[in-house]
């Protein structure tokens, strides 16, 4: 960690905001690249720094540019980003090395965004939803390095579940045996991101940020390593129909099955199908649970931040 400031570089504002102890929420770039079209990524990943601003704390979108891990971005960059879509590289923990050393872009995974948000004191991340041990990983072996990350780095990941493309009742059991904490936000049930409900219980129910915010203090107070899961459902109002969303999960998995799809581009893969499939509803849903999740990871970190 000796050269960290020659890899590593913070906004001015997000720096401020961390001086002066003041709320900072941290935003994954993957999601913008991967996870949506253009230009409705950028649009909502503006949209989703405004939340956070109106709602009190500083917002600090990370990604890799030219090698550099950066940690707040200009709307320009965010633009950038999102422009370049699938072209950036989708950077988790095994390629920030290789794209720093190589002076290259990468756009962050939930994995990474931990790990700069991490480097830089951020303890508060939003995002839409983590991956996961896929469906079928008892062959594949496709567990999402995300999950590692949260045994691991201590951030509190704000998402409204994991889409059920993963195997969810495997993915809570590979929290549980990593010691990481699923804290349903004003739910018990772990909610399957298009949907409140999924059948799955999840470890705590919290119904107030300063609850929520206690017991990631607690974690760090006590030096328990790794992160935590606040599953936060998304608003009744924009929440999917179970057996219509599940039927196109299903579509969308045959397909990547039917053409060997592995690897990174599971993800990316099975998001953009499923948008074609459901004709863009699916894309509606996800931006309404993203905003949602920005407002309370503020509410979390303001509260963080008088503890
Ligand atoms: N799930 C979503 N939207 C996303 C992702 C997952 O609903 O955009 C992205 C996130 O960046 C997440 C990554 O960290 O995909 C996980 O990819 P993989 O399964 O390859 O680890
Ligand atoms: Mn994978």
């Amino acid at each position: 960690m000796t050269d960290l400031k020659k890899y590593l570089e913070i906004s001015p504002e997000v720096q401020k905001a961390l001086d002066e102890g003041r709320p900072v929420v941290a935003l994954e770039s993957t999601i913008i690249s991967h996870g949506m079209p253009y230009p409705q990524n950028v649009e909502t990943a503006l949209n989703v720094e405004k939340i956070i601003r109106d709602n009190g704390a500083v917002p600090a979108t990370t990604a890799i540019i030219g090698g550099k891990l950066r940690v707040g971005l200009s709307k320009d960059e965010i633009d950038y980003i999102g422009k370049k879509g699938l072209k950036v590289t989708k950077a988790s923990r095994r390629d920030i090395p290789v794209l720093v050393a190589r002076g290259e872009d990468g756009a962050t995974t939930v994995a990474a965004t931990m790990i700069l948000a991490n480097l830089a004191g951020v303890s508060v991340f939003a995002t839409g939803g983590i991956g996961g041990v896929h469906r079928g990983a008892e062959t594949t072996m496709d567990i999402s390095a995300d999950l590692e990350e949260l045994a691991s780095t201590p951030v509190m990941v704000i998402c409204a579940g994991a889409k059920s493309i993963l195997d969810l009742g495997l993915t809570l059991e590979y929290l549980e045996t990593h010691g990481v904490s699923v804290l349903g936000y004003q739910t018990e049930e772990l909610p399957a991101f298009f949907t409140r409900k999924s059948g799955f219980k999840v470890d705590y129910r919290m119904d107030t940020p300063k609850e929520l915010a206690a017991a990631f203090k607690a974690k760090n107070d006590l030096g328990l390593r790794g992160g935590m899961v606040v599953a936060n459902p998304i608003p009744e109002e924009y929440a999917m129909d179970a057996d219509y969303i599940s039927k196109s999960i299903a579509e969308a998995i045959d397909e990547a099955n039917a053409k060997g799809i592995k690897g990174k581009d599971t993800t990316p893969f099975l998001l953009d199908k499923l948008e074609k499939i459901t004709g863009g509803s699916s894309l509606k849903a996800n931006i309404q649970l993203v905003y949602n999740n920005a407002k309370v990871a503020t509410q979390i970190a303001c509260e963080l931040s008088r503890m």
